[in-house]
């Protein structure tokens, strides 16, 4: 049952709260783990802004990945929650979009081979503004 799988692996994933807030930040701008690791990232999101103006998600991409490029395209990607269709082979593990008051999550497996890969918020502008950070495997 793909229900109870998921839940199943959600529970034995290590748990990393990140707050996003109308700053455009992340509390949390580096996350360190072990190669092939089980991540549950929680993502809340702080404020009182309609969601169609402030909204913040959770993107993590292949290293190597065009950020500017990425966030650009982004732009013009409101109905598939500003992921670029044409973009999606770089994208390791992304949440929807949380608005105000709202928390989403994503359970992944952290990549197997060692090195920096980035997050982001790819709501329009919020990775311009500093939204990002970077997932340290080793
Ligand atoms: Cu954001």
């Amino acid at each position: 049952m793909l229900v109870l799988a998921a839940t199943a692996s959600a529970r034995a994933a290590r748990t990393v709260q990140i707050t996003g807030t109308e700053q455009m930040k992340y509390d949390v701008t580096t996350i360190h783990a072990k190669p092939g690791e089980e991540l549950h990232v929680v993502l809340k999101s702080v404020g009182s802004m309609p969601k169609m103006a402030m909204a913040h998600n959770f993107v993590l991409v292949k290293p190597g990945t065009d950020l500017a490029k990425f966030n650009a395209a982004a732009f013009n990607a409101r109905e598939t929650d500003f992921i670029p269709p044409d973009m999606k082979s770089a994208v390791i593990a992304s949440s929807g979009l949380a608005g105000a008051g709202e928390t989403v999550e994503v359970t992944f497996k952290a990549p197997a081979k060692p090195g920096t890969y980035p997050y982001f918020c790819s709501f329009p502008g919020h990775y311009a503004l500093g939204m990002r950070g970077d997932l340290i495997v080793k």
